[in-house]
């Protein structure tokens, strides 16, 4: 065994000498020096060998091993190469890897926007459940079982009496139920329509609802409150009209429009050649005396105003996105614009 390690020592050190280039070297220290090395093989099986072998072989082996560790070093400086890294080592150098980092959604940082702007006039955040019962969807907000207003959203029923919210409109029961004046709140949340899908419509959207409850609140209050948030939402530019409209929990109820930005108010595919250039961006109105009878309030007292705004909608006119159906495919290249 001794004669094979000096065979094996000439051979491995002619190998060293002999390298031309840094991958020549390497090479012949994997094959003479490598954990799979004749030498290495050799030295882990001492443990098997006679006691008094094993001290003659351990002694030569060992004096080979350091002989070729000196050799190689000899070589590589010769060559002027790097040591090989060791299994630890890390290039510090090497520009870092960047790893996907997420981000809200659109819709997400818009809420957020739309809290920050009404918490500054003094609106603090209400939430109701997606599952309601008629009375908080419906009888309160002054439609009766067989109000025709009803039909102007078709609902998903989950079985009698349970449903899922058609408008954030019943956070507003909810929170008058259990708190009494003043109240000035605002609730955003999602609404479910069993509506065709298109690319103003859709089954799942959200809306932002806000309501004032106090002695003498007057439609003046509502029309500055609206103004200051499109304004804040739209740019100071943005102009503004409030029209008649009908929902049965206010009176009087009003549409608002803001001036269409995609035509400049000449009517265009956006806005429809019926709306002259307007387009919708809310419900708003006094609240009922009805809806106030329902949760308990004097409505002799008090007065208040309700709002109610599509969120996707309002989304789509500032940014020029013209199809909602966006806002919940989940697709990247979409969600990585905002
Ligand atoms: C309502 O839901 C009333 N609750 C709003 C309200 C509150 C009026 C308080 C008065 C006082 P409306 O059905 O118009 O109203 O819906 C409000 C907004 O939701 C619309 O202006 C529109 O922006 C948005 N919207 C309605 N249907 C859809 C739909 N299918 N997909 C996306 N957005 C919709």
């Amino acid at each position: 065994m001794i004669r094979r390690i000096d065979a094996l020592e000439a051979e491995a050190a002619r190998a060293f000498d002999e390298a031309r280039d840094s991958g020549a070297l390497e090479q012949s220290r994997v094959r003479w020096l490598g954990r799979k090395s004749e030498l290495t093989q050799l030295l882990r099986g001492l443990k098997d060998l006679p006691a008094p072998e094993r001290a003659a072989v351990g002694a030569r082996a060992n004096r080979t091993r350091e002989a070729l560790e000196e050799r190689y070093e000899a070589a590589r400086a010769r060559l002027g190469g790097a040591s090989p890294p060791a299994a630890s080592a890390r290039d510090v150098t090497l520009p870092g890897r960047c790893l996907p980092r997420g981000h809200e959604h659109l819709i997400s940082q818009v809420l957020r926007e739309i809290r920050t702007i009404f918490h500054g006039m003094g609106f603090s955040l209400a939430e109701g459940p997606q599952v309601e019962d008629d009375r908080h969807n419906f009888g309160a907000l002054n439609m009766p079982e067989g109000h025709p207003a009803r039909a102007m959203t078709d609902t998903f029923y989950l079985k009698p009496g349970a449903l899922l919210r058609t408008h954030t409109s019943s956070v507003q029961i909810r929170v008058m139920e259990r708190q009494a004046p003043p109240v000035r709140i605002i609730c955003p949340g999602r609404v479910f329509r069993n509506e065709a899908v298109d690319a103003t419509h859709h089954f799942e959207f959200h809306q932002v609802e806000g309501l004032y409850v106090d002695e003498n609140v007057s439609l003046a209050d509502l029309k500055g409150t609206l103004e200051h948030f499109l304004k804040s939402f739209f740019g100071p530019e943005t102009e503004i009209r409030f029209s008649p409209s009908y929902f049965p929990f206010v009176e009087p109820g009003a549409q608002v429009d803001i001036r269409c930005f995609f035509c400049g108010g000449k009517g265009c595919a956006v806005c429809g050649p019926l709306s002259e250039g307007w387009l919708e961006v809310l419900g708003a109105g006094m609240v009922h005396p009805n809806v106030f009878r329902a949760v308990g309030y004097d409505p002799e007292r008090w007065t208040g105003y309700a709002f109610g705004a599509g969120i996707e909608r309002l989304v789509m006119l500032r940014h020029g996105v013209p199809d909602l159906r966006v806002f919940f495919e989940s697709d990247v290249r979409f969600v990585r614009q905002f």
